[in-house]
């Protein structure tokens, strides 16, 4: 008897300790262990922000000149180096294929077209399937939004004309992911994030990548997606300072303008290109390295995106490099706990972009991707875009929620949490408008 008391007693013991295991409070607390996430504006730690005005030899730039030829590029290597990772240029077999046009979709209000971006130059090596709607009854060429999707081309509408997307993703059942493969089910799962009708109704194009035809977004010692295409004789990983996943999501997107540049209904000097979350991270970095993209636009990018680093306020740099270690290039873990000895903070990343158009959107509920530290950025990014005559962001305080503020560089911060919606869609049409139709 005493032996079948302890027996129970012990499995009981097991079973408390399993599942205390397994707890958000457990995993919380092991978490807190190493990193405590700081919520409390007054626990910001005080920091200098690196000068995006004074050249790593000391000078002061004081003209746009100096800054495109010599400043920029410095910054350029050093999120290259420290940060994403050197990523390749346009690969010479690339080739592109339209696979599918129809000029009476979405009951005539758009051209459909489906195009393979073939970066080996064949099917058989890695592709990218991009989806454009066309607004039907504008004057062309048009201008256009480009951005890549989380669960499939085929997930931003319910248009049963869009090809289901055959590649790996998360398995995920409100997405109708199943066996990581989307089903028919998955048509449309995403239309709450993709205004298009809006968008097409305003006179731009759509356009739309799934980002794991570029790189599927799991660690994997960068074995598949497009990393592998351009190891050297014996390399199986990019070296420390070579692209991760986001420099490698970025990269489909310039590829992407390679497309739009031989596609004479689009205006590919008249691209926005916009992501949400990760792929506002990749957004930005898309339009930080290529000129070519006319407007930049970051939804809720948070930490390795628009939020300052130096403020340690919800996601860090240890803890976006530890649940992510295949996002950045492996330097990037050297700052992990030591923001202050990076050569950048993500305000010298918006400068990259200057004088082009920049759009940050925060959320309220959206903590972890620090609101505020999204809005700095920006603001400590304005000076660069003065040296060209332009004004950036005159705000000098956060604005009250949903209320627009800025020039050349806008911001809001939204009601509500991460994610992406109409209203957030409606600014950036009307930033668009401001910047990309006025030259027209
Ligand atoms: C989170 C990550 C964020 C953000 C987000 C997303 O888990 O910590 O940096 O990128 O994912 O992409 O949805």
């Amino acid at each position: 008897m005493k032996t079948f008391v302890f027996v129970v007693f012990s499995a009981t013991l097991c079973l408390i300790a399993i599942a205390f295991f397994f707890s958000p409070h457990a995993v919380n607390a092991v978490r807190g262990q190493r990193e405590q996430t700081n919520y409390d504006e007054s626990n910001v730690p005080p920091y200098t922000l690196p000068d995006p005005l004074v050249t790593s030899g000391g000078e002061r730039v004081v003209d746009a000149r100096t800054w495109i030829g010599k400043r920029r590029p410095e910054i350029l290597k050093l999120f290259e180096t420290h940060v994403y990772g050197r990523s390749p240029g346009r690969p010479n077999q690339l080739k592109f294929e339209v696979t599918s046009t129809d000029p009476n979709a979405l009951g005539g209000k758009a051209t459909r077209k489906q195009v393979s971006v073939l970066f080996a130059g064949g099917k058989d090596g890695p592709k990218a399937e991009l989806l454009v709607y066309f607004p039907n009854g504008a004057q062309k060429p048009v201008p256009a939004f480009l951005g890549l999707n989380f669960y499939g081309n085929h997930t931003i509408h319910s248009d049963p004309g869009i090809t289901l997307s055959k590649q790996w993703m998360r398995t995920n059942e409100n997405m109708a992911v199943v066996n990581h493969r989307a089903t028919e089910a998955s048509r449309g799962k995403s239309s709450g994030r993709w205004a298009v009708e809006k968008i097409l109704a305003r006179g731009y194009a759509l356009a739309t990548v799934y980002y794991g035809d570029l790189d599927p977004d799991y660690d994997d010692g960068f074995q598949n997606g497009v990393h592998p295409l351009f190891y050297g004789e014996g390399q199986t990983r990019p070296a420390a300072d070579e692209w991760g996943s986001i420099a490698a999501w970025a990269w489909g997107l310039s590829r992407v303008m390679d497309y739009f540049e031989t596609d004479a209904d689009i205006d590919h000097t008249k691209v926005a290109v916009m992501g949400h979350s990760r792929l506002g991270k990749t957004s930005l970095w898309a339009g930080a390295r290529d000129p070519r993209f006319a407007l930049v636009i970051s939804n809720n990018s948070g930490c390795g995106g628009a939020a300052l680093n130096r403020r340690r306020f919800g996601e860090t740099v240890a803890a976006i490099n530890r649940a992510f270690p295949h996002w950045f290039c492996a330097n990037f873990n050297k700052y992990n706990g030591h923001e202050d000895a990076l050569p950048v903070d993500q305000h010298m990343l918006i400068a990259l972009i200057a004088p082009r158009p920049a759009y940050v959107a925060s959320a309220a509920e959206d903590r972890w991707a620090d609101p505020r530290g999204e809005f700095l950025s920006l603001k400590h990014a304005d000076p660069v875009y003065r040296l060209f005559g332009k004004e950036g962001l005159t705000a000098e305080e956060m604005p009250d929620l949903n209320r627009p503020v800025g020039t050349t560089l806008g911001y809001h911060v939204r009601s509500g949490g991460h994610n992406v919606t109409d209203y957030d869609w409606e600014r950036y049409l009307d930033f668009a408008d401001r910047h990309l139709k006025k030259a027209r």
